[in-house]
């Protein structure tokens, strides 16, 4: 395909006046937001997201997992659809721009196209694809695993909270599940504008990060059981601690993660004590192990000295343990060929840019199993996400929706 003409911009101001519109629902307590998915906000940024890309001339699809579409047409309707997509969830603490720049970012696309008079040989689609976060529906990237076949639908639907509401009762509650059998729809590429989240591309002064790879992820969740009992009468030598046990636990995660230094990374950001009572010893704790690696083999060997290591300090402890998996995916290898619209539009755009890995999950590395997949990234200040502090610039923005524009005309083709 030609590539377009590098003088083919976007609306920066447009689309930083959606975002901070965007950014009204589901506010943080600290300048960010909590839009978690399937809550009433989540409802309310959908109903939003609808309106605007229907006044921007598209056709809105909605499939069984809520997954939502929009559709600007092409001159050759059967051609499939070149996407552009990303998530509108948000963490409990997150910012204005995880997820949501991808999603708005396409948005500002189609407006330009529209603006510009430019028709594409292939329909263009924007995506928002629900529970990406996974924080309050384990695991992360939910929808979009079911689109590419990676769970089963009934699975999904069956994820409870940590109020025992399950996905499928809130998708119906919210009133956002589709007619359209998740999965149907076939992709021609997918191309996802997503903030880094980390602090390479500040630090180097690059405007645009190609993301060539997404490293895999691991999420097991452990529980440690022990006895709960008075926390001032109980002598020592007699405490079943279960909350002892899963410090001394974390300690051993934190220690697995250096061992495979620089590129391996491990925390637990979720945990439950039970009963989480001042004067009462935690009887149980759950928590979730986050680990993550470029490297497979690296992934499995964390997980192994886990369980390994984990076990032993229970047995010392005379401490119960149970793990589950409940999570993960395997490192990924985005598309060469959408990679390479992707860094062209950079150069083309006269944009400073370099290669990247991309440390967080995203929509686009289960997409990748069905449609050829790559990512463009943004640089986010000091590096820092899923906070409330979350910030860019509208310079950083624009210039990755001008390389995702260039990126998503060069594959669906401009008729002249
Ligand atoms: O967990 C992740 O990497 C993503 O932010 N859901
Ligand atoms: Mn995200
Ligand atoms: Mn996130």
């Amino acid at each position: 395909m030609p590539a377009p003409g590098e003088n083919l911009r976007v609306n920066g101001d447009r689309l930083w006046d959606s975002l901070m519109e965007m950014a009204k629902i589901g506010p943080g307590v600290a300048g960010g937001n909590n839009r978690q998915t399937l809550t009433d906000a989540d409802a309310e940024g959908r109903a939003l997201f609808q309106r605007w890309c229907e006044a921007a001339g598209c056709e809105m699809g909605l499939d069984s997992m809520g997954n939502m579409f929009a559709i600007r047409p092409g001159t050759e309707p059967d051609a499939l659809p070149v996407y552009m997509g990303s998530h509108l969830d948000t963490q409990p603490t997150g910012g204005k721009y995880d997820g949501v720049l991808g999603v708005l970012g396409a948005l500002e696309v189609v407006r330009s196209l529209n603006d510009m008079g430019i028709r594409t040989r292939h329909p263009i689609a924007i995506a928002n694809w629900t529970n990406e976060e996974g924080t309050r529906f384990a695991p992360a990237m939910l929808s979009s695993g079911v689109f590419a076949g990676i769970h089963s639908e009934a699975w999904a639907k069956d994820r409870k909270d940590a109020a025992g509401k399950t996905f499928g009762g809130e998708l119906k509650r919210i009133g956002w599940e589709g007619a359209e059998p998740v999965g149907e729809r076939k992709l021609h590429a997918m191309f996802e504008l997503h903030i880094e989240q980390g602090p390479i591309l500040e630090a180097e002064g690059k405007e645009i990060g190609v993301v060539t790879h997404g490293q895999g992820l691991s999420w097991t969740q452990v529980s440690i059981t022990g006895k709960d009992s008075h926390t001032g009468s109980t002598p020592m030598p007699l405490r079943k601690n279960a909350g002892l046990g899963m410090a001394r636990v974390l300690e051993l995660v934190d220690e697995i993660a250096w061992r495979h230094a620089p590129h391996a990374v491990g925390a637990a950001g979720h945990i439950d004590v039970f009963p989480n009572s001042r004067n009462v010893i935690p009887g149980r704790v759950v928590f979730t192990v986050d680990f993550r690696s470029p490297d497979l083999a690296v992934i499995q060997d964390m997980e192994a000295q886990l369980k390994l290591g984990a076990q032993k300090i229970c047995e010392e402890m005379g401490l119960g343990i149970a793990f589950e998996k409940v999570g993960g995916f395997d490192p990924v290898t985005f598309d060469a060929g959408c990679v390479a619209a992707v860094r062209g539009a950079a150069e083309r755009l006269g944009y400073s840019h370099r290669d990247i890995i991309s440390g967080a999950g995203h929509d686009a590395c289960w997409i990748n199993q069905v449609a050829p997949t790559a990512m463009i990234m943004c640089p986010c200040v000091g590096g820092l996400s899923h906070n409330e502090a979350e910030e860019i610039s509208k310079d950083w923005a624009t210039a990755g929706t001008d390389v995702l524009l260039h990126a998503v005309l060069e594959t669906a083709g401009v008729v002249a």
